[in-house]
C-alpha cells in the first residue's frame, strides 16, 4: 500500500468493548497494509491468527520490594518509548485517557515530537473517573495534549466537554463491526440446544458491572415469559453475576435461564437470539447492540448515553427510560407478537449496521485522523493488494 504507517496500539487487552474495538481496528489496519504494534500487558484476547503486519510487545511490570504498588503506568510509558524508537513508529493510538494517553504523552516526550498521539475515549474515563478529583486534572491534560482525540459517540463528547475543561475539538468516531464475522448465521441446530421451536430467546451480554443494571434484565424477562414462553441467555460475567443468579432463583426461573459465562465466539450466540436486552444506566455506545444489529437482532434497552445514536427507537429496536422494565417488557412482547414488525425491524438492523457502522467506513475515519495528525495526505485511491475488499 502507498504510505503505509507504523502504528502502536495500547488498550486494556482483556476487558470489554474498548479492547475489542482496539484489537479489531489493529487487525483490520494490518490487513490494509499498515504495520501494527500492540503494546499491552497481555495478548489482546481477540487478536487471533498470526498476521505478518501485527506485532505484540508485552509490558512487564517489576514488583520491586520498595514499591507499594507495581508501577504499571511507568513500565508502559517506558515500553512504548522503546518500541517507538526501535520500530520507528509514526503514531500511537491509545484507548482510554487514563492511564494510556498519559503514558503515551510521556513516551512522546522521551522519543520526540514527531511521534503523534491519538486518544480514543470509550466512556468510563469520562463518565466515572472524570468526577474523581484525584484524577480529573490529569484526564483533562491527557485530552488537551493528545494530537487528536476521538470519542465513540456524540453523547460522550457532550459529557467530556461538560465535565472537564476541554480546549480542543474531539472527533466522533462510532464503533464498528466486521461483517465477515457478524452477520445472520444459520444456527438452527445450535438454537435447539437453548429453546424449543415455540419459545423465544432473549439475550444479554456484558461484564455484569452495576451500570449494566443486569437485574433489570431478569425483571424484563420474567414479564415477557409470563406472556410468551421464552428463554434467557446470559453471556459474560462480572461483579453482579451472583446477585443476578440469586434473583433468577428467587423468581423460580432457573430452568429457563442459561448462564454461558465468558465466550469468545459471540456471533453465533447473537444470531440465535430473538432480541438483545441492554437496559444500562450508562453506555457510551453499546458495541454489543451493534454486533447484534449486524446479526439482524433488534435491541430493547434504555435511553442512556450513546445508545439512541445507535438504536433508532421503533426502527431497529425500542428504547425506554432507564429502569422502566415494564415498558421494555411490553416492547419485547409487542415485537414477539407481531411477526411482520419483527421481520421489518430485523432487516432494518442489518441495513443500518452495514450502512453506518461497517469497518470500511469507520476504519477510514480513523485512518484519516492518523494522516491528518502526521500532516500527510490521505491516500484515497488504494490498490486492493493487501487490503480488505468486501464484495
Ligand atoms: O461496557 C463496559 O463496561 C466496557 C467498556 C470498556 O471499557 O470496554 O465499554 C465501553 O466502551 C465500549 C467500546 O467503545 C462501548 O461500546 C461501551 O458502551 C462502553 N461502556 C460504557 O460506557 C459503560
Amino acid at each position: 500500500m502507498k504510505d503505509r504507517l507504523k502504528i502502536g496500539i495500547t488498550c486494556y487487552p482483556t476487558l470489554g468493548g474498548s479492547g475489542v474495538v482496539a484489537t479489531e481496528l489493529g487487525k483490520l489496519l494490518a490487513e490494509k497494509g499498515h504495520e501494527v504494534h500492540f503494546i499491552t500487558h497481555s495478548m489482546p484476547f481477540r487478536l487471533g491468527r498470526f498476521h505478518k503486519n501485527i506485532f505484540f510487545h508485552e509490558v512487564e511490570v517489576s514488583d520491586y520490594y520498595v514499591f507499594r504498588y507495581p508501577p504499571y503506568d511507568l513500565a508502559l510509558a517506558n515500553k512504548i518509548s522503546q518500541v517507538a524508537k526501535t520500530e520507528g513508529l509514526n503514531l500511537l493510538h491509545v484507548h482510554y485517557a487514563i492511564p494510556h494517553a498519559v503514558c503515551a504523552l510521556l513516551a512522546k516526550q522521551m522519543v520526540g515530537d514527531h511521534l503523534k498521539v491519538v486518544t480514543t475515549l470509550h466512556g468510563t474515563d469520562i463518565t466515572v473517573l472524570a468526577a474523581d478529583q484525584s484524577l480529573s486534572n490529569l484526564i483533562g491534560y491527557a485530552i488537551n495534549h493528545s494530537d487528536a482525540v476521538t470519542a465513540v459517540s456524540q453523547d460522550l463528547i457532550r459529557e467530556t466537554v461538560t465535565r472537564l475543561d476541554i480546549t480542543r475539538p474531539i472527533d466522533r468516531i462510532y464503533n464498528f463491526f466486521d461483517k465477515r464475522v457478524f452477520y445472520p448465521r444459520d444456527v438452527q441446530s445450535l438454537r435447539k440446544e437453548f429453546a424449543s421451536p415455540d419459545e423465544k430467546i432473549l439475550l444479554h451480554m456484558s461484564n455484569f458491572r452495576p451500570v449494566k443494571r443486569v437485574t433489570d434484565v431478569v425483571d424484563i424477562f420474567a414479564k415477557v415469559n409470563a406472556e410468551i414462553p421464552s428463554r434467557l441467555v446470559f453471556v459474560g460475567e462480572g461483579p453482579d453475576l451472583i446477585r443476578v443468579m440469586e434473583k433468577v432463583k428467587d423468581l423460580g426461573l432457573t430452568n429457563r435461564v442459561c448462564f454461558c459465562g465468558k465466550q469468545d465466539d459471540v456471533a453465533e450466540l447473537l444470531s440465535l437470539s430473538d432480541v438483545l436486552l441492554l437496559p444500562s444506566e450508562k453506555e457510551s455506545f453499546g458495541l454489543v447492540a451493534l454486533e447484534a444489529m449486524a446479526c439482524g437482532v433488534p435491541t430493547v434497552g434504555s435511553l442512556a448515553g450513546g445508545i439512541p445514536e445507535l438504536v433508532q427507537d421503533g426502527v431497529t429496536g425500542f428504547l425506554s427510560p432507564i429502569g422502566d422494565t415494564t415498558a421494555m417488557a411490553e416492547q419485547v412482547i409487542r415485537l414477539f407478537k407481531d411477526e411482520h414488525l419483527y421481520q421489518q425491524m430485523s432487516q432494518a438492523c442489518i441495513e443500518r449496521a452495514d450502512h453506518h457502522f461497517n469497518y470500511e467506513k469507520i476504519g477510514k475515519e480513523y485512518e484519516k485522523i492518523y494522516y491528518r495528525v502526521l500532516g500527510r495526505p490521505f491516500p484515497e485511491e488504494e490498490d486492493c493488494h493487501d487490503s480488505i475488499c468486501y464484495t
